[in-house]
């Protein structure tokens, strides 16, 4: 097996449906990763603990998910000088909202790469962007996704023009 690049983080296993479109965005560029369970608030001792083997471990970027009160990305920031990317995930009370800022308002000093709320696959794909800066056929592989996505708007673009709306939700 290789070694883990990526360790994703997650203050609950509530928190899995949306980390898994992180985990399957990575399983296509063929990123390996590690993936836990660790609370900033329950388990504060094995948060710090964790983000302290992280470069002894040879991980080059962490991805952390919580809701609510989400203190886990910034603390792991607080205690690794790796890149650290913060996944919102959407609280029943507050809609994510709280989750947002949580992660988002760091400190100056201590920054966190915030995604969008439940944006489980675009915290996937930034940390692939950060790989493929030391890794050209990875580049090469974000290149082609690109193209890809570009190509499928183009052929929606096509159909609507060749159908018309009606037909174009009809055959959807
Ligand atoms: C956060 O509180 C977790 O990241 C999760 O999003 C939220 C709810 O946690 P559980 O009640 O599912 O443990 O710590």
């Amino acid at each position: 097996m290789k070694k883990a690049q990526v360790s994703i983080v997650m203050g609950s296993d509530s928190d899995l449906p949306i980390v898994q479109e992180t985990t399957k965005i990575l399983e296509r560029f063929a990123i390996p990763f590690e993936i836990t369970i660790i609370s900033a608030h329950r388990t504060p001792d094995r948060a710090v603990k964790h983000s302290n083997s992280l470069i002894e471990r040879g991980i080059k970027v962490v991805i952390a998910a919580a809701g609510g009160a989400a203190h886990l990305a910034g603390v792991i920031a607080a205690s690794t000088t790796l890149p650290v990317i913060g996944l919102p995930i959407m609280s029943k009370t507050l809609s994510g909202v709280d989750s947002l800022y949580s992660i988002v308002q760091m400190p100056p000093g201590v920054p966190v790469a915030t995604v969008a709320i439940n944006g489980g696959t675009n915290a996937g794909l930034l940390a692939i962007q950060i790989l493929a800066l030391s890794d050209n056929n990875l580049q090469t592989k974000f290149s082609d996704f690109k193209l890809e996505m570009a190509s499928e708007v183009t052929k929606k673009s096509e159909k609507l023009q060749n159908f018309g709306i009606e037909e174009y939700l009809k055959r959807k």
